[in-house]
């Protein structure tokens, strides 16, 4: 496939609610998408990085900034296929997220072009996979317990909190005395503590937790293999896996029981097959995280939820968790769970009124 150009292209999708995390508070979903143009077809993706370099190094600017000097540069004009990207992109250290956002659009547009669902390519037999949703940390323990009755009306069976040092025990505690046990809860610190929290964070093993997820910093393993033995609450980790051989790594050292997969932060689709390939021989269930995408990210992460290692429901909620007004046809959830897309490529077509409407900024990059 030989790619003509590529267009980037920033839209701002307002929430339906603050979204406050350990590191961040975020109300409108900046996101950055890559349509391909090639000879055969385009295809699309999105990159998950958001704003500021607060989750991990990456941010929007910056992605930008290397799509257009150096990644997409490496991938014009010449016959490559969506296997070759990686390759092609190896020696340009990091940025992960960008790299995988190009990749997913030129994965996209093979597949489209091959009339190939992206679940059939990554081997995702599923039909329809277990969610849950991600809830943000609020102001009262009464404002959260009306925001997780929302979640399980809406249908949800698994929620994640956000967790923070002086936001930990109290609010699990009060959450799962509120929904009682048939409601699976995990928890995410996104790297807040440190190893002098180790017996603090040993108290959240009274709520029968399904997993606490990335309590500590993304490099410091050694403390995750701490936890563990002072915990009986699974340890999750996020941030610390960026590819498969740090998941390899990781297992073998004992940080980890269960991992998170984000395509975005381990540089793409493919790469994210593999860690789950890594997981399954490891005997580790894995699950889909999620960067509050549009509608156009999570029809890929709907497409690798498919794949049969991931046993624990993700972090793929419906559109209207997040927008008002998604930019694909909206996603919904019955009964816990969420349809895999079935056409060909990521298996939805942007809708060309709400993205021209949401886009703040766009610039063809033809190298
Ligand atoms: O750590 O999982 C995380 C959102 C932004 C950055 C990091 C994380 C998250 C989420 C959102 O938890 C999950 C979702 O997309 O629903
Ligand atoms: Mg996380």
């Amino acid at each position: 496939m030989r790619i003509t150009g590529v267009e980037l292209r920033r839209v701002e999708l307002p929430l339906v609610g603050p979204f406050q995390t350990s590191f961040a508070t975020e109300v409108v979903r900046s996101a950055l998408l890559v349509r391909v143009v090639s000879e055969a077809g385009e295809g699309w993706g999105e990159c998950v990085s958001i704003d500021e370099p607060v989750y991990s190094a990456e941010y929007t600017d910056g992605a930008i900034d290397v799509l257009r000097r150096f990644l997409i540069p490496a991938v014009c004009h010449r016959d490559i296929r969506a296997i070759d990207v990686a390759p092609a992109l190896a020696h340009l250290k990091g940025h992960r997220m960008a790299k995988a956002a190009l990749e997913i659009a030129i994965l996209d547009a093979e597949l489209r072009g091959a009339q190939m669902p992206l679940a059939d390519r990554l081997g995702g037999t599923a039909q329809s996979v277990p969610v849950g949703v991600s809830v943000g940390i609020t102001d009262s323990i009464a404002a959260l317990l009306a925001e997780v009755d929302r979640h399980l009306d809406a249908g949800y069976r698994r929620i994640k909190l956000k967790i923070r040092p002086g936001w930990d025990v109290v609010p699990t505690a009060a959450v799962r005395e509120h929904v009682g046990d048939a409601v699976a809860l995990q928890v995410d610190a996104n790297t807040a503590y440190r190893a002098t929290d180790l017996r603090h964070l040993a108290q959240l093993d009274a709520f029968g937790l399904l997993l606490v997820e990335q309590p500590f910093d993304e490099e410091d393993l050694m403390t995750h293999v701490r936890l563990r033995e002072v915990m009986s609450t699974p340890v999750c980790l996020d941030e610390t896996i960026v590819s498969a051989r740090s998941a390899a790594d990781a297992i073998r050292l004992g940080a980890c029981d269960i991992v998170n997969i984000k395509p975005g932060r381990v540089g793409g689709y493919l790469e994210a097959a593999r860690i789950h390939d890594v997981c399954v021989a490891h005997g580790i269930p894995v699950w889909c995280g999620g960067m509050l995408e549009t509608g156009i990210g999570r029809a890929a992460n709907l497409a690798l939820a498919a794949m049969p290692g991931f046993t624990l429901p993700g972090d793929i909620s419906a559109s209207e968790r997040y927008f008002a007004q998604d930019i694909t046809p909206p996603f919904t959830v019955h009964d816990g769970v969420m349809d895999v897309p079935r056409g060909p490529g990521i298996g939805v077509d942007p809708l060309p009124g709400a993205v021209a409407e949401h886009t703040t900024w766009s610039e063809w990059v033809t190298p």
